[in-house]
């Protein structure tokens, strides 16, 4: 499945591509099962703590580092399908840069504001992939994703640490939402600017949030090489062989 020049024009020109049905119900509910899991487990430490930074107890909750913790989901975020979408974007040696999920329970009653990825973290290069990939149906009523389409072109924006994430603009625009089916994901790039609105159905809104840079990316503050998990291409093909520990992507020599 490679992307059509039509895909990639849009990518390039409004900042975000969508795959419908990108993933069966089937292979969505394999992977949101053992997800399911590590959710409950964070949001009962979540409780007993309190919010941390952006993970507020019974709103919402980003569980990260995931494929380092089964080797299903490693085995997942390796798909040919991953590859071929990055490599189209980015080009032919990619590493997974970070994943996480985000669970958004129904008492979610404020957005997750407007930010660039690389508002959190910075990167260099700046430019990685973010997948977004729905778990269960994202709607506008349980707080799907939205975006403004082009704001990619802005280039780095400076944001503003709050006591709910950090924020790149606070104006009147709405932007577009992103409702995607069980199983179906929009790709963009990372300096897209994006939110999520409050989850106002009965049910957990739940997205699996799988990043990829080029092989080789750098903090660029302190110089570290991003190791967060295993390299899914190179030359162009699929790369990813059996799982790789946490320990075992630092140690790896490239
Ligand atoms: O899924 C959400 O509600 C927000 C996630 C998000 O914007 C992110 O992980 O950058």
């Amino acid at each position: 499945m490679m992307l059509t020049t039509e895909q990639l024009e849009q990518y390039k020109e409004k900042g975000y591509i969508r795959f419908d049905n990108l993933f069966t119900p089937e292979e969505m509910d394999r992977v949101c099962t053992i997800i399911d899991e590590f959710d409950a487990e964070s949001e009962r430490q979540l409780n007993a703590k309190g919010a941390q930074f952006n993970s507020i107890p019974k709103q919402i909750n980003f569980t990260s580092g995931l494929n380092f913790m089964h080797p299903d989901l490693q085995r997942f975020i390796a798909d040919d399908r991953f590859v071929d979408i990055t490599t189209s974007i980015l080009g032919p040696d990619i590493r997974l840069y970070w994943d996480q999920s985000v669970y958004k329970r129904p008492e979610a009653d404020r957005d997750f504001p407007w930010h660039q990825d690389n508002g959190y973290v910075p990167t260099e290069p700046v430019h990685y992939v973010t997948c977004w990939l729905a778990l269960e149906d994202a709607t506008i009523e349980n707080g799907c994703i939205w975006i403004q389409e082009g704001t990619h072109h802005k280039g780095f924006v400076e944001h503003v640490r709050t006591e709910i994430g950090q924020v790149c603009y606070d104006g009147d625009e709405e932007g577009t939402p992103v409702e995607l089916q069980k199983g179906s994901m929009v790709a963009f790039h990372s300096l897209l600017f994006h939110r999520s609105t409050p989850n106002r159905s009965q049910k957990i809104r739940k997205g699996y949030v799988i990043q990829f840079s080029v092989e080789g990316s750098v903090n660029p503050t302190t110089g570290a090489l991003f190791r967060n998990g295993p390299i899914i291409a190179r030359d162009g093909k699929p790369a990813y062989t059996s799982f790789q520990s946490k320990d075992e992507v630092k140690a790896e020599v490239v």
